[in-house]
């Protein structure tokens, strides 16, 4: 039985139904803080709402269910966690603490995500390894990599399964994002069907790492089926599937939609979040030891994305 948390987020609304298809509905249990969400997510299986904070309340959740996997979808992203940091800490570090001491207790397998933010300036930028500098400059980057090496003393020290991947930038058109410094790679597609017109918060010439969620949701499927004996490494592997900045991409978007226009109306401070992450990620332990593959490119996301989107918001392209 697996419990995720966050299960109304933009991971967690896709992942919740692809996991209820593989292992069947009553065995995936979805929680978020609230139960105001997608309709499919509530009720094609079970749903309790849950705080990560409340680790009695998450403990008699598993008891109930009998749960054997948690996945930890609830976390603030960056730029949220730089408006309010405190509140970042407390629920990234202090719930992921909650889930491990079950995790511990109860023998419990553990996926949390981390990100490309687990990353700092001084990381090399360019085909950043798997194993290097992480020196984060923002909260949100701080408790992803305590999160990395929490997790990995976890497992070393109690034999708890801990896997996680660092994800990069993710492109969805199910659930839109929850504030993070990326999201202008979502923004962008529902603009050009909706205005024709986009102003990005991330400036000409910023590399970022993305992924279309598809690949998001196959790595975490992937990673937890995977071999243990075959891992290396545990929390987190680098994964990756193209790297653009709003130029790269608008040119994209601009095969389809061709009186696309973009302009910059530049946010600082998830710029300045934006320039402390690297270009472009190495992901090719994450190939080595399980297998990972991405199926989208950035052409191949464009065309579903606004294909999709098209449907959803009801315009013509
Ligand atoms: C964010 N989308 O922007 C998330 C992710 C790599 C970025 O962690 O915060």
């Amino acid at each position: 039985k697996i419990l995720i948390t966050g299960s109304l987020g933009q991971i967690g609304t896709e992942l919740t139904m692809f996991l209820r298809e593989q292992y069947g509905n009553d065995n995936v249990i979805a929680s978020d803080l609230t139960n105001n969400g997608p309709e499919n997510v509530l009720t094609s299986g079970p749903f309790e709402s849950l705080d990560i904070l409340d680790a009695k309340k998450m403990a008699e959740i598993c008891d109930k269910y009998k749960v054997n996997t948690i996945v930890n979808l609830a976390a603030l992203l960056s730029a949220v966690a730089e408006a309010k940091p405190q509140l970042a800490y407390d629920i990234n570090m202090n719930g992921l603490f909650n889930i491990l001491e079950i995790a511990r207790e109860k023998n419990i397998s553990v996926f949390t995500p981390s990100s490309i933010a687990a990353f700092g300036p001084s990381t090399p930028p360019d085909n950043t390894p798997q194993d290097t500098i992480q020196r984060p400059t923002t909260m949100y980057g701080v408790t992803k990599v305590a999160g990395e090496l929490l997790c990995d003393y976890y497992y070393k020290r109690f034999g708890v399964d801990t896997r996680g991947v660092r994800f990069p930038g993710l492109i969805s058109y199910k659930a839109l994002p929850g504030g993070g410094t990326t999201d202008y790679a979502v923004h962008i597609y529902y603009e050009a069907l909706k205005a024709k017109k986009y102003a990005s918060f991330i400036d000409k010439g910023t590399m970022m790492d993305m992924m279309y969620m598809p690949d998001a949701i196959k790595a975490i499927h992937d990673l937890m089926e995977a071999n243990p004996d075959k891992l290396v490494h545990r929390n987190a592997f680098n994964v990756t599937a193209m790297s653009f900045d709003p130029e790269i991409l608008a040119g994209e978007i601009r095969k389809h939609i061709p009186e696309f226009e973009l302009s910059y109306d530049v946010d600082p401070v998830k710029q300045a979040i934006a320039n402390s992450w690297p270009n472009s990620l190495d992901d090719s332990c994450a190939r080595e030891e399980w297998n990972w593959k991405p199926d989208y490119t950035m052409e191949s996301m464009t065309k579903d994305m606004l294909e999709k989107l098209s449907e959803k918001l009801g315009i013509k392209f």
